[in-house]
């Protein structure tokens, strides 16, 4: 079964949007495999974006990740990864629709709340960097049929 590693950023965790954004999740029949609060080491920041090691925002990006505890997730699914993308909006919270949690909850793009991996081998690897095995449950849940013929 497909799965995404999701980050609720310091921003969210302030603003206590914790519990809206898992239920979000969880509503739309997803299932949680994987769940911690973590301070988000410098390490762990640059490796998670290397991709923009090279953009003018990348130090920005990693002292805002690094400022304050990170709910960090893997959520398991049928297309979860791009589903989860679209459950989150646009990049750019004043781009993102309403409906979504960037497009509900945020303003700016640089305070933009959450993190969604952006494909299936994308997810593999931000799962690898973030989780060991012992920390991801399997299980499955009781509604299962109910979710998928
Ligand atoms: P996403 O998080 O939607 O996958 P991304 O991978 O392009 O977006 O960028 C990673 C994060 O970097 C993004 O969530 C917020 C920040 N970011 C991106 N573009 C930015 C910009 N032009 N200015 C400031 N921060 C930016
Ligand atoms: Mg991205």
């Amino acid at each position: 079964m497909e799965r995404t590693f999701i980050a609720v950023k310091p921003d969210g965790v302030q603003r206590a949007l914790v519990g809206e954004i898992i239920q979000r999740f969880e509503a739309k029949g997803f299932t949680l495999v994987g769940l911690k609060l973590l301070n988000v080491s410098r390490e762990l920041a640059e490796q998670h974006y290397d991709v923009h090691k090279d953009k003018p925002f990348f130090s920005g990006l990693v002292n805002f990740i690094t400022s304050g505890p990170v709910v960090a997730m893997v959520w398991e699914g049928e297309g979860v990864v791009a589903s989860a993308r679209k459950l989150i909006g646009a990049t750019n919270p004043l781009s993102a629709e309403p409906g979504t949690i960037r497009g509900d909850y945020g303003v700016s793009i640089g305070r933009n709340l959450i993190h969604g991996s952006d494909a299936v081998e994308t997810a593999q690897r931000e799962i690898g960097l973030w989780f060991t095995d012992g920390e991801l449950a399997t299980w499955q849940p009781t509604i299962a049929p109910w979710l998928y013929e």
